[in-house]
């Protein structure tokens, strides 16, 4: 039964929950990058994109990009999308969400406890906010790596000097996002750590996500047969909603500092 979304019930409910825990699962999604600025997948803005880059998102799902396919039909186009974003991710900075999840993970190291950030998101940004046990389920838009040798470089915060990038490893690559693409399988270290954690968990958090993209969507209900209890974080109502133990409707940024502070907080 879900307690009424619009009383602290909820928050309150949910720290109870993670102050008794010891193992932890929490999966991230575009969501709780949103307010660095970031665009969520699903429903972008294009208000601030530089004028050639306007088309593009006018002309093509952003989903639609997020392809082998589209890669191999025009590397020049994807590259340049993706620099785009490379270089936005990079500027951006993390939020209270990303911090109060970094907490979240010393809180419970310091009772003996672990965190499993598990993320979709390709932005790095749980890691310069400070969390350290970090599976990147769709790996990083940071990496990108050479599409004959699979070598990575980590580039610097400049537009890439062409599109689509010449590999440095091999005269006839190219250089692309190391990120996982729609049809693509997820790296299979990232799927074991996810799935042993999830089947081992007490408490399992979904956080700003659609619960949409699979396999990563599959973890909740997989945590939740093994006895987890399951929370929920997310502006909209998900197809996971009503079958969390708790589901909030807010803001990751705003909710998740809260619930932190009142599972450790001194008060
Ligand atoms: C796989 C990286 C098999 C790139 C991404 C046909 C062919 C092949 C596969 C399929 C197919 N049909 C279906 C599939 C499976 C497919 C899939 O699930 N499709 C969906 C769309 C139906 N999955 C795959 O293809 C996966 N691979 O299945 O491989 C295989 C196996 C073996 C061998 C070969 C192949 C790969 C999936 C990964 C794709 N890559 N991203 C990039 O970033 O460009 S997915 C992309 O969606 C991002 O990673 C994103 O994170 C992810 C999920 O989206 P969300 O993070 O949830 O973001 P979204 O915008 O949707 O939602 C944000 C939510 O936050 C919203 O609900 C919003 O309300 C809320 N919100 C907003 N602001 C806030 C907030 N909440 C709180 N606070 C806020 N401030």
């Amino acid at each position: 039964m879900n307690p009424r979304r619009d009383e602290p019930a909820p928050l309150a409910l949910l720290a109870r929950r993670l102050r008794d825990a010891r193992r932890v699962v929490a999966i991230t999604g575009a969501g709780v990058s949103a307010e660095s600025g970031l665009r969520t997948f699903r429903g972008a803005t294009v208000a601030d994109l530089p004028a050639d880059m306007q088309a593009l998102w006018k002309e093509f799902d952003p989903a639609s990009l997020a392809t082998p396919e589209a890669f191999d039909a025009n590397p020049a186009m994807v590259t340049k999308w993706y620099d785009w974003r490379r270089l936005g991710c990079l500027a951006a900075e993390p939020n209270p969400g990303h911090a109060a999840l970094a907490e979240l993970e010393h809180q419970l190291h310091a009772r003996g406890g672990t965190l499993t950030l598990l993320t979709q998101n390709v932005d790095r940004l749980h890691q310069r906010a400070g969390s350290t046990n970090v599976v990147e389920l769709h790996g990083s838009i940071i990496d990108w790596r050479c599409t004959r040798t699979g070598r990575r470089v980590t580039p610097d915060a400049a537009p890439m000097p062409a599109f689509p990038p010449p590999s440095p490893f091999d005269p006839a690559g190219l250089l692309r996002p190391d990120v996982v693409w729609f049809g693509e399988a997820l790296p299979e270290d990232a799927l074991t750590r996810a799935g042993e954690a999830a089947v081992e968990c007490d408490v399992f958090l979904s956080l700003g996500t659609s619960a949409v993209v699979y396999p990563a969507a599959a973890f909740s209900r997989l945590a939740s047969s093994h006895g987890a209890f399951t929370g929920e974080i997310n502006l909209e109502a998900t197809p996971i909603s009503n079958s969390v133990d708790v589901s909030i409707r807010a803001r990751t940024g705003d909710a998740l500092p809260r619930v932190v502070e009142l599972a450790f907080g001194e008060g």
